[in-house]
């Protein structure tokens, strides 16, 4: 069977600016969350690779962008550095920084490849997060300056602007589950955290709405469908608080501008309300999003709780459920993610019949497999069958969706090179394209990349 995709489908790829920019002291570059951390304790960090050494695309992003013209990109999705735009997050800009955007954009366009810019992607400027980061009202004004600084400088040249990459992402990894700077479990600053990112987006989509610049405005989330072990009523009211904690917490107030009663219950009778102000709902209501991007790794698999819990220890959502480890999963070893392909069908249907189809599109998904060395060929190209069949197992479901009445607009990889990861540095590589960290980042294209190649030609699997 053929599935035929439509012809002006966004196909690209995704990226961040920590991941992939490098030079992260060079022209004026401020210091972020992840320069700060790998400073104090490089051995949190994967074979003590830090932020620094990334694959380079400040310096080589001609090449790059010539490549993934060659690779059949339309779109190209990366994020500004808040921290090389106003280095300290407050004040001056910095003229290198605009310079360079200004360069990729244009680079960009000269290729036919339209740019999707995020604002934020994980990487609080240093200074703000010694402001107390998300969890301060302070930093989300000097978020609204720096998005409007963006829209500002570069809305001439990017009609689609998102305000963050999965924001419960740095939320819970800062102030929960301890794996981001300042690594905290404190459920409180986390709720905080996370109302104050849902308010900034909120305000960053009223100013650039305010500006009239011709552009979308969206948010990316990291959906991971939550399904019930049995259909035990336990098991589905525990999946359900499950999608409400950590799906419906930000794609109900970005897309529909409310938030889940059941969160709200949960949150009103534990006690962790975060402090809002006056107005702070009506502008959530009032200023939501054009346009939803999808990032799909994995889903999430529930039962109701059956462990006891200590009711000493911190508050955590898992206080309401337990993780169900379903047999025979199919599983990413490398990232000890479950691979369920069939879950970016139900995340789209999701989106078609409870938040209006929305126009959305797929802004990540990816494999990430360790040592692919050991694939490469007599011509030195690494053989990576197995994420062109992750692919396209993945586009088969939104083929599906598409016949099904989905508005989801494109596919964007993660990633279109092989780029530093937060905790796992180089050790699982995603992209279409290898980077040789030996030999000064030499990109040689995986068989993934040709395939890539020509789906984006053709719109055919
Ligand atoms: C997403 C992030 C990306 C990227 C990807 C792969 O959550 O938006 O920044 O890193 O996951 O995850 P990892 O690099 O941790 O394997």
């Amino acid at each position: 069977k053929d599935y035929l995709f439509p012809k002006d489908f966004w196909w690209g790829s995704a990226s961040s600016a920590t991941q992939m920019e490098g030079a992260a002291n060079k022209d004026g570059k401020g210091k972020n969350i992840w320069d700060h951390w790998y400073e104090i304790e490089p051995n949190r960090f994967f074979k003590k690779i830090g932020p620094s050494e990334t694959s380079q695309f400040y310096e080589r992003y001609k090449e790059d962008i010539a490549l993934m013209k060659e690779l059949g990109h339309n779109s190209f999705r990366f994020s500004i550095s808040w921290s090389r735009l106003i280095p300290t997050g407050e004040g001056e800009v910095n003229p290198k920084a605009v310079q360079f955007y200004n360069q990729v954009m244009d680079e960009l366009w000269n290729h036919g490849i339209e740019p999707f810019v995020n604002l934020y992607h994980f990487d609080m400027p240093f200074e703000q997060q010694e402001k107390g980061g998300w969890e301060s009202r302070e930093v989300v004004k000097a978020y609204v300056k720096y998005a409007e600084t963006c829209f500002d400088l570069f809305g001439d040249r990017v009609k689609k602007w998102f305000t963050h990459n999965e924001p419960i992402v740095p939320v819970e990894n800062q102030y929960l589950y301890g794996h981001h700077y300042p690594a905290l479990c404190n459920f409180q600053k986390c709720v905080q955290a996370g109302f104050h990112s849902i308010l900034a987006s909120a305000m960053a989509i009223r100013a650039y709405h305010k500006r009239n610049l011709g552009g979308k405005i969206g948010i990316i989330l990291n959906l991971t469908p939550s399904y019930p072990r049995s259909q035990h009523p336990a098991d589905v009211e525990a999946a359900k608080i499950a999608d409400a904690f950590f799906n419906r917490s930000f794609l109900d107030p970005s897309v529909k501008g409310t938030f889940p009663s059941e969160l709200v219950d949960i949150l009103k009778k534990e006690g962790f309300m975060p402090h809002i102000e006056d107005g702070d709902i009506t502008l959530i209501k009032e200023n939501t999003v054009d346009l939803l991007g999808i990032n799909y790794y994995q889903p999430r698999r529930v039962k109701a709780k059956e462990n006891l819990f200590n009711p000493n220890a911190p508050f955590m959502p898992e206080r309401y459920f337990d993780y169900h480890d379903m047999p025979g999963k199919k599983m990413n070893p490398y990232r000890g993610w479950e691979i369920y392909e069939k879950g970016i069908y139900d995340i789209l249907m999701n989106v078609k019949e409870n938040y209006g189809n929305i126009e959305c599109f797929i802004s990540e998904n990816g494999m990430g497999v360790e040592n692919e060395t050991r694939f490469l060929n007599e011509e030195g190209m690494i053989e990576d069958d197995y994420r062109i069949e992750f692919y396209e197992e993945h586009l088969k479901w939104v083929h599906q969706a598409i016949q099904d009445g989905s508005n989801v607009k494109g596919f964007h990889v993660w990633t279109f090179i092989d780029n530093w990861s937060w905790l796992n540095a180089y050790k699982n590589r995603y992209g279409l394209v290898s980077v040789d960290l030996d030999k000064d980042c030499k990109r040689t294209v995986k068989k993934s990349g040709y395939w890539f190649k020509k789906l984006a030609v053709t719109g055919l699997i």
